[in-house]
């Protein structure tokens, strides 16, 4: 995939993430009404979803870095930033040409990315273990768009209030 390719392709899913996680949050904040709450199946899924978002902001247990906060910024705080950065590491491993560029895992991807400053440089980041803490917030062993959304769904929550530290 050519630059151009790659950049088209982060924007439509940057949007795409924005639009589900607005779409998620006004789903959980205006059903209010009891007849409403009602239809509201608590499937274990939902469950999970709300643990994934308590880790994130967090630090991760036995380290000292935070769950989600892929820009290493200073306060440790979790914005769009995160989210963005994530999402073009994603778009570039998407886009990896593993037959010419061989690696072992997403560590090296991303250590090619920092070398080429296509990506900042997380200075917590010094394995793969570091970045899955950081980057996979979801916890399913990959990272992903999922991930992306749950940081933005992260920062949007918290902005509106839903989210106490
Ligand atoms: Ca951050
Ligand atoms: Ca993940």
């Amino acid at each position: 995939m050519n630059k151009k390719v790659k950049i088209i392709a982060l924007l439509i899913a940057s949007m795409l993430l924005i639009v589900m996680a607005c779409n998620k949050i006004f789903a959980e904040t205006t059903n209010l009404s009891p007849a409403d709450n009602a239809k509201t199946v608590n499937t274990e899924e939902n469950e999970e979803e709300v643990k994934y978002i308590k880790n994130i902001g967090k630090p991760y247990e036995g380290t000292d870095y935070i769950v989600g906060n892929v820009d290493n910024d200073e306060q440790g705080n979790i914005e769009i930033n995160d989210a963005t950065e994530l999402l073009s590491f994603i778009a570039y491993i998407l886009a990896w040409d593993y037959e010419n560029d061989k690696v072992n895992d997403d560590y090296d991807i991303y250590q090619k990315l920092v070398e080429k400053k296509i990506v900042k440089n997380n200075e917590k980041i010094k394995n793969v273990e570091d970045l899955y803490n950081i980057c996979d917030v979801n916890e399913d062993n990959v990272i992903s768009v999922k991930d992306a959304a749950e940081i933005l769904r992260y920062y949007a929550c918290k902005g509106a209030g839903l989210i106490k530290d």
